[in-house]
């Protein structure tokens, strides 16, 4: 035969591990919202990333398998500029991913939290992740060596954003962007369903945090750096008035109210090409 090697079962390359240290790392990265940005770009841009948003690095085997989860409601445009700046980013550091927009449904009381407790949910009917990180739409990374994946600790990502003045606003912050194993995030029976509107819930969530025996974990300031896209405060996403009042019972609350609490309903999934839109009817508050 004039192919041989036809003839032999064809091999593939073992893959190795995942070096600890990705090798393609550039460090500190220009970030700006000025230019104009549309989704035909990212996509361009991105074409080994595959339907759903999902992406498994080709020449390694990564140790986890992160879900990325984005509270979502109007915020299309911010939505291009993280996918734009997310991708590549997170492709160089060697993350095995998928990313999940849970979209709120109607215009009751927005709840970000609740929505993240369903993004956990929903992210597990389509594969097996051992790490969830959950970014605000409007949060840029400045420095890749950030890496999103998930620590022997909960983690706490977005220390030190330009609106605060690039330092952490108090030392149980945990806002932005954060991250769980799926150990760590049922340890704490999950976040909070009962925060509707602005504010609150991070603080909760730090509740459950330290109250169940664990600490947040946080890179480096210079490395936890990140921009926020400028914007006015939301339709429907007033400041919580009792987010005061409640930040101070976690403690009773967090038994029941959390994971193990979650009512909600699925409308509709549908696979984009860079992300998967998960959209829901959460209810409104009391
Ligand atoms: C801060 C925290 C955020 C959260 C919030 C209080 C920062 C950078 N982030 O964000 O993590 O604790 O306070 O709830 O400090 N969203 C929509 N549509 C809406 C409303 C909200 O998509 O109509 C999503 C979106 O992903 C947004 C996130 O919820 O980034 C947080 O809302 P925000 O950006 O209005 O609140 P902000 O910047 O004060
Ligand atoms: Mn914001």
């Amino acid at each position: 035969s004039a192919r041989p090697e036809a003839n032999h079962t064809p091999t593939a390359k073992p893959v190795p591990p995942c070096p600890e240290v990705p090798p393609g790392l550039v460090g500190r990265l220009h970030i700006e919202f000025s230019s104009l940005m549309t989704l035909e770009r990212v996509q361009r841009e991105n074409p080994s990333v595959t339907e759903g948003g999902r992406y498994t690095p080709p020449d390694c085997r990564a140790k986890q398998k992160v879900a990325i989860i984005i509270p979502f409601r109007h915020r299309d445009n911010h939505l291009k500029y993280w996918l734009h700046y997310l991708h590549p980013i997170l492709r160089r550091q060697k993350i095995d991913y998928g990313i999940y927009i849970i979209n709120q449904l109607g215009e009751e009381t927005f709840n970000r939290a609740k929505l993240l407790n369903i993004g956990y949910t929903e992210a597990l009917k389509e594969a097996d992740y051992d790490c969830f990180i959950f970014s605000d739409v409007d949060l840029i990374p400045m420095d890749d060596r950030n890496l999103y994946h998930c620590y022997d600790q909960p983690r706490h990502f977005a220390i030190a954003m330009d609106k605060f003045g690039f330092r952490l606003p108090y030392a149980g912050y945990f806002g932005g962007v954060s991250g769980l194993s799926k150990k760590q995030f049922l340890k704490i029976n999950g976040f909070p369903n009962e925060y509707w509107g602005w504010g609150g819930e991070d603080d909760d969530i730090y509740n459950r945090i330290t109250l169940n025996g664990m600490k947040v974990s946080r890179p480096d300031v210079l490395i936890g750096r990140y921009r926020m896209i400028k914007h006015e405060r939301d339709k429907h996403n007033e400041p919580n008035p009792q987010r005061f009042n409640k930040i101070q019972n976690t403690k009773n609350t967090m038994k029941k109210d959390g994971i193990s609490s979650l009512t909600y309903r699925v409308v509709q999934v549908k696979k984009h090409p860079l992300y998967t839109n998960i959209s829901v009817e959460i209810g409104k508050p009391p």
